[in-house]
């Protein structure tokens, strides 16, 4: 399988995040895609190549302008304040508050995010837009042929929306490839979460939209990040009602009750008739996960694989979470290798 790829990551390193009361170095760091890179070569996984850059067009087709062009300036106009520390952002217009955007640094920021997980730095811009590109990239190998490709994206995209950055995401690389495929020709792509988080951003950009299904398995919500979306009676809006599957388990779940959640969501994927599958490829489902609660083990990756491969469909992976930074090459190269192996 084809993994495109950009060293522009490691221009991304957040410093802290706030953990339990403390501050804690950002779980989310560059030594994530090293190790998944170093597996796919260790593996001989295929060709690894950089990506081409198709602009800002197709980021533009999932992201606002307004919110594009403040990310993209945002650490200009934080310097100007001689900061050195990263910027975070700390209020947010929740209930009883305006939805308006202030014309404050901190403001704006506040406004174009939803929580405090995602730090700006100096090479933020640059590392979110080439895992765009990345992802644009093996998109385009898929569009011309290949019947699956591995988007080793980071930062990763799924929590963030139209205008909102958070939980680690800048840019949602799947839901920018999957509106790409749109944007190509096809009529139905399936994007099927295996994150253990919700991907919150990704199913509110194509809620109310029918040529996009969003399906989901993820830690309850009630329990766990990002708390205020991923239950289970979310299921589309307007046009898009009937199009949105979450399948919320609880702290604990292993690989028996998810694999049956698994099925379910196939089985959605199946129905619809999609003639595209994007896999947002989150590995911190795995058991020794620091941030997560659930059980999967790293033999368990070879068989979601097997039965992503089951589908038939051309499949992009795009990465996302993971967090146990010694295995999430191991579990991410797992699912790839299980895919390939049942797809032959
Ligand atoms: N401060 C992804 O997996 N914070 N994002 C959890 C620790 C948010 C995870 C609590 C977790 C976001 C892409
Ligand atoms: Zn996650």
């Amino acid at each position: 399988m084809l993994t495109i790829y950009s060293d522009d990551h490691h221009l991304h390193h957040g410093r802290c995040e706030l953990m339990d009361g403390q501050l804690m170095p950002c779980f989310e760091m560059p030594s994530r895609a090293d190790h998944v890179l170093q597996r796919v070569k260790d593996r001989e996984l295929g060709p690894v190549r950089a990506p081409h850059d198709f602009g800002l067009a197709p980021l533009a087709r999932v992201h606002s302008q307004a919110y594009l062009d403040f990310f993209k300036g945002a650490w200009e106009r934080w310097t100007v304040f001689g900061q050195e520390g990263d910027l975070l952002p700390y209020t947010w217009p929740a209930r009883t508050l305006r939805q308006v955007l202030p014309t404050s640094l901190h403001g704006q920021l506040g406004y174009y995010s939803f929580d405090g997980g995602a730090p700006i730095t100096a090479g933020t811009w640059q590392a979110a837009y080439s895992a765009a590109q990345v992802a644009l990239t093996a998109q385009q190998a898929i569009q011309t042929g290949a019947p699956a490709a591995f988007a080793l994206c980071r930062p990763p995209g799924h929590h963030a929306a139209s205008d909102l950055m958070g939980g680690y995401c800048y840019l949602n690389n799947a839901a920018i490839a999957a509106q790409a495929f749109l944007d190509q020709g096809h009529e139905k792509v399936a994007i099927l979460d295996v994150d253990y988080h919700h991907g919150n951003g990704t199913q509110s950009i194509f809620y109310e939209r029918r040529d996009a299904l969003f399906t989901s398995i993820h830690g309850h919500p009630e329990a766990e990040f990002p708390f205020f979306l991923g239950y289970a009676d979310e299921l589309g809006e307007g046009a898009g009602e009937g199009f949105n599957f979450n399948y919320p388990l609880p702290a604990g779940s292993g690989w028996e009750s998810w694999s049956a959640a698994l099925d379910q969501a196939c089985r959605e994927i199946e129905r619809y008739g999609a003639d595209i599958l994007v896999v947002s490829l989150g590995v911190d489902t795995f058991k020794d996960d620091p941030i997560s609660q659930f059980k999967l083990d790293s033999p368990d990756y070879l068989a979601m694989g097997a039965r992503i491969a089951r589908l038939g469909r051309p499949t992009l992976f795009v990465m996302e979470g993971g967090y146990a930074v010694e295995e999430i090459g191991i579990n991410a190269v797992n699912v790839l290798e299980g895919f390939e192996e049942a797809a032959q």
